[in-house]
């Protein structure tokens, strides 16, 4: 024999045809047979098969010919794709079909009966998709004996077998996206994973799976038992495996010589379609709705939030008059306010709209005022009635209610009628019952009292009952002067406002309406204003509840007695100059006259100095002589007539008016003028 080759061509003549062991791929070198090289030229070409000259490799994998990410491996005739799951085929550009279980709120699962030999160090896996916080997702029986199984609670995975503790998951799995899920089966433990993460194992005894045992998907055959594991699953599954086979709900690879027998499916779709939650108007108050897989999400119109937008941010739309305060009740909100009452015909009254559904248990409002005996609150559907009134400057609750025969009476121990805020609630102290003792909680518990006897609650209001605030309308009494905050009665409110005001209508259901047309005035002081002590200069300040005044000391006025009154205004003073003073004035009077108002013109006579029996003439600030006789001047004390004088500087004698003075033997002697006598 000299050449191998012919003896090959004639001992496979259709070795072509030949599969039970693949030919050999590569290169090979320097072979002898029987120390005779065997090199190609020596070979005939009817002995030979795909074998040619040198060792030329091609990159197959040169133009990516795998999809998905798949890593391609590069072989001598042509290349292999290694698929990342959930991708399969030769190019890896098939995906396994996903399985979806619970669509539209069916219930289904899927039940993969194991055959053949026993199954030791399997590994099941699979990518799983859900929103729901819980449901099961795998099941593992022989028979009736539940091996162990996976579910998700609280959004986590858990596993467990009757014989074993639990293992928990840490994160939240129910987000809407693919998490990939493996149990690997060990000797004695199973583990669970997350992609990589290993959340812990379970003991168990060794576990083979044998033939006859049943993998469940989704849920179990049985609705109670699938029930106390999370109940059925809602969402996908897709790419379970049993260790390297595919367990496929819609196949798409040629089926193996299986380890699985037929596979039952209930209710299960093919894809992966999430719900349309949108179909059942999800979203509130005008919001817009967008499928997302198995959930929604709204764009809400402005003022609204909440995933509904079922939140409205009422008060940001301003819906309550300048003067109110908008608070958010239950299902909208409440313009709020304190009114001012003064005395009689100021009473309102209120009704229920007939929608009132919740327990009345508790009554809650401020007030003040300086009444000592007036009713606050009054309400009556015979036999039951509710009574709120200042008796003796007490507060009184007097109430009938529900079967009771006691008209409960409940007082505070402190007066209220200092014109200052009070707070009080009157409340059941058991709420939830029937019947049960009410307190007094006055200024935050500063007062509280519990009443000796129970009755019922106040849910006669609810029906057509009037409720009258400030006074009780049929009686002689004075309705209440002062102020009270906006009444609160099982959180329903007793608007000041009424609704044909203008504002937006209030979006709650349970109202009481305002039932009385007369309007009421609100804006009554949060504080007596007097305590600030705001009027000047002596001034008495009175507190008006809604504003205040200022009684004003003598020679004050103003509003807060801050000016002092002009008492010169009027010109007092008749003959000075005015100087004000507080409450008075002071004339400085002009020279020659005196008084208080320099009204007294001086009598400057007295001392005078007229002479010569003149007369004083009073003048302003001067006086002048009337002289008397002859005499001239200022004081008369000049002689006013032409005179003849005789006589020596001893003895001498004038004679007036032109009367002839002689000296006869001594005697000195006028001699008059006819028409003139007197001695001179
Ligand atoms: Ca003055
Ligand atoms: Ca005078």
């Amino acid at each position: 024999m000299t050449s191998l080759f012919p003896l090959l061509g004639d001992s496979f003549p259709n070795i072509h045809n030949m599969h039970s062991a693949p030919s050999f791929v590569g290169c090979l070198q320097d072979i002898e047979i029987d120390q005779i090289m065997v090199i190609p030229e020596n070979v005939s070409s009817n002995s030979s098969l795909n074998v040619k000259e040198g060792c030329i490799r091609k990159d197959w994998c040169e133009h990516h010919p795998c999809h998905n990410k798949g890593r391609c491996i590069n072989l001598w005739l042509s290349y292999q794709c290694d698929c990342y799951r959930p991708y399969a085929g030769p190019t890896c550009a098939a995906e396994y079909i996903p399985g979806r279980f619970g669509h539209e709120e069916s219930v289904g699962y899927a039940a993969f009966p194991i055959e053949g030999s026993d199954h030791k160090n399997e590994t099941i896996s699979m990518f799983v998709r859900t929103r729901k916080p819980s449901g099961l997702l795998l099941s593992l029986k022989k028979s009736t004996i539940l091996l162990f199984q996976v579910w998700l609670e609280g959004g986590k995975l858990v596993m467990s077998s009757p014989s074993s503790r639990k293992v928990f998951g840490k994160q939240t799995v129910n987000d809407g996206n693919f998490y990939l899920i493996s149990l690997k089966m060990e000797p004695n433990k199973t583990e669970l994973f997350q992609s990589s993460q290993n959340l812990g194992y379970i003991s168990t005894p060794i576990l083979t799976i044998q033939s006859g045992d049943i993998i469940y998907i989704g849920g179990l055959p049985d609705v109670q038992e699938t029930n106390v594991s999370g109940g059925y699953f809602k969402g996908c599954i897709q790419d379970l495996r049993l260790s390297n086979q595919p367990l496929e709900f819609f196949p798409i690879t040629p089926s193996l010589d299986s380890v699985i027998g037929k596979p039952t499916f209930i209710n299960i779709a093919p894809g992966c379609a999430g719900d349309n939650l949108c179909k059942s108007n999800p979203c509130w108050n005008g919001g817009v709705c967008y499928s997302v897989w198995d959930d929604f999400t709204c764009t809400c119109p402005p003022n609204t939030a909440g995933k509904a937008c079922e939140k409205v941010e009422w008060c940001e739309l301003s819906p309550c008059p300048h003067e109110a305060r908008c608070q958010l009740v239950h299902q909208g909100y409440e313009c709020l306010a304190n009114a001012v009452f003064s005395g009689r015909s100021s009473a309102i009254f209120y009704r229920s709209n007939g929608k009132i559904r919740r327990d009345l248990t508790h009554i809650t409002f401020s007030f003040r005022t300086r009444d000592s005996n007036v009713m606050l609150l009054y309400a009556e559907k015979e036999p039951e009635f509710i009574s709120i009134s200042i008796q003796n400057t007490k507060l009184l609750l007097q109430l009938q209610s529900g079967n009771s025969f006691y008209t409960l009476s409940l007082s505070s121990a402190r007066a209220v009628n200092d014109g200052k805020w009070h707070q009080v609630t009157f409340k059941m102290t058991e709420p939830l019952s029937q019947s049960s003792r009410w307190c007094i909680d006055l200024d935050e518990a500063k007062d509280s009292t519990t009443s000796a006897v129970a009755t019922g609650n106040l849910n006669f209001l609810r029906d057509e009952t009037d409720i009258y605030l400030a006074d009780k309308a049929f009686d002689h009494l004075d309705g209440l002067r002062g102020c009270m905050s906006t009444v609160d009665i099982g959180g329903i409110h007793l608007s000041y406002f009424d609704p044909a005001d203008g504002y937006t209508k209030k979006p709650q259901e349970e109202q009481f309406l305002k039932v009385s047309a007369n309007t009421v005035v609100t804006g009554c002081m949060e504080l007596d204003a007097c305590l600030s002590s705001p009027c000047m200069h002596g001034g008495k300040c009175e507190d008006d509840y809604a504003y205040y005044h200022c009684t004003c000391a003598e020679g004050w006025t103003g509003s807060h007695c801050e000016i002092n009154i002009d008492e010169c205004a009027s010109n007092p003073c008749a003959h000075g100059n005015c100087s004000d003073r507080t409450a008075s004035y002071v004339c400085l009077c002009e020279s020659g006259y005196m008084g208080a108002r320099c009204e007294e013109d001086i009598d400057d006579c007295l001392g005078h100095l007229c002479a010569n029996g003149a007369t004083c003439l009073d003048g302003i600030n001067s006086y002048s002589c009337l002289c008397a006789g002859n005499f001239t001047g200022r004081y008369c004390r000049r002689i006013r007539l032409p005179s003849t004088v005789c006589g020596n500087q001893n003895r001498n004698l004038t004679c007036y008016n032109y009367g002839n003075c002689t000296e006869l033997q001594g005697h000195l002697e006028c001699l008059c003028l006819p028409g003139f006598t007197g001695q001179r």
